[in-house]
């Protein structure tokens, strides 16, 4: 990020990807998130969208994180929200725990509210009728996977794009996604895995087969998108999965 970019959002320097935030003088683990937002050196606003989220996670801040996140919503829509606001500062705060071990409380409070806002956002409702006679998409963790907050990004993305969808949430036992694909009439289901120890694909070969057949697509660090069953697509950011699960 530009000198004039942090000094706007008051936001740390990047870390490089995937590296943990060195600690900083006697402010070890100081009071910002590291955040690595392309977007944000590019957009003055965006960078301080960014920082004002940041910074309200970093205070505890409930309303004002809510106000953040409610208003990028809502300028931005939910895919760029997502992408541009949400995720960068996402990531910063997993790197920030990375690095010290601490802040579990601001992920706990940030994926709660980013949730509300998310489900608040786009209600079921707001997908309609949709395509009459196709079932809906399906969005779906896998086993034992708590991250749940990209489908619900997700969800409220098809919600806004008047795509009707089903949102199972966490951890979906294998069972369960199949009895869904049945009871709903699913005809394409999405799988999020957030990390490797819950992305054995081995089980989505298994899926039931109905007739058109289903649609299987993944996303998430947790695939190996070389490692997929045949006829499994890897969406690797959620404009992707988006073009994935609407395309007739
Ligand atoms: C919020 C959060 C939590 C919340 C989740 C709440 C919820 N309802 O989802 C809570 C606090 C519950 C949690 C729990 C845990 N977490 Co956690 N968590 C995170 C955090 C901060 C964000 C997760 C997220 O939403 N990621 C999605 C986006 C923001 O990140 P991304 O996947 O890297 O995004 C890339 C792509 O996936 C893509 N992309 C982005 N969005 C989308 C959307 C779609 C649809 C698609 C297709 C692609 C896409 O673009 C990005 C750039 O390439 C991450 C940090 C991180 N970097 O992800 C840690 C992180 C994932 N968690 C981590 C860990 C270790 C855990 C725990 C094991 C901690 C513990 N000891 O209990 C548990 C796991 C429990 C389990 N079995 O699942 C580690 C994982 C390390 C690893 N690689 O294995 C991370 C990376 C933090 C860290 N640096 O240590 N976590």
């Amino acid at each position: 990020m530009g000198d004039a970019a942090d000094e706007e959002a008051g936001l740390g320097a990047d870390a490089p990807s995937g590296e943990p935030q060195a600690p900083r003088g006697h402010e070890a683990g100081a009071d910002d998130i590291p955040v690595d937002a392309p977007a944000a050196e590019r957009d003055a606003a965006r960078a301080a969208q960014v920082g004002g989220l940041a910074r309200a996670a970093l205070a505890m801040d409930e309303l004002a994180m809510t106000d953040a996140v409610r208003s990028a919503l809502r300028q931005d829509g939910v895919a760029a929200a997502w992408d541009q606001v949400l995720v960068p500062v996402l990531i910063g705060i997993g790197r920030k725990h990375a690095a010290t071990g601490s802040y579990v409380e601001v992920e706990h409070l940030l994926s709660a509210v980013v949730s509300r806002c998310l489900v608040t956002v786009s209600p079921p409702e707001a997908a309609g009728a949709g395509r009459q006679g196709r079932g809906p998409v399906l969005l779906a963790c896998a086993p034992d996977e708590q991250h749940s907050l990209p489908i619900l990004a997700l969800a409220a993305a098809l919600a806004e794009a008047g795509t009707p969808r089903l949102m199972l949430g966490a951890r979906v036992p294998v069972p369960a996604l199949a009895a869904a694909i049945r009871r709903a009439g699913a005809h394409t289901v999405f799988v999020w895995s957030q990390t490797a120890e819950t992305g054995d694909a081995s089980w989505l070969a298994g899926l039931p087969a109905p007739r058109p057949p289903l649609r299987v697509v993944v996303g998430g660090p947790g695939w190996d998108p070389e490692r997929l069953p045949p006829g499994t697509s890897f969406a690797a950011s959620l404009s992707e999965a988006l073009d994935a699960l609407q395309t007739p």
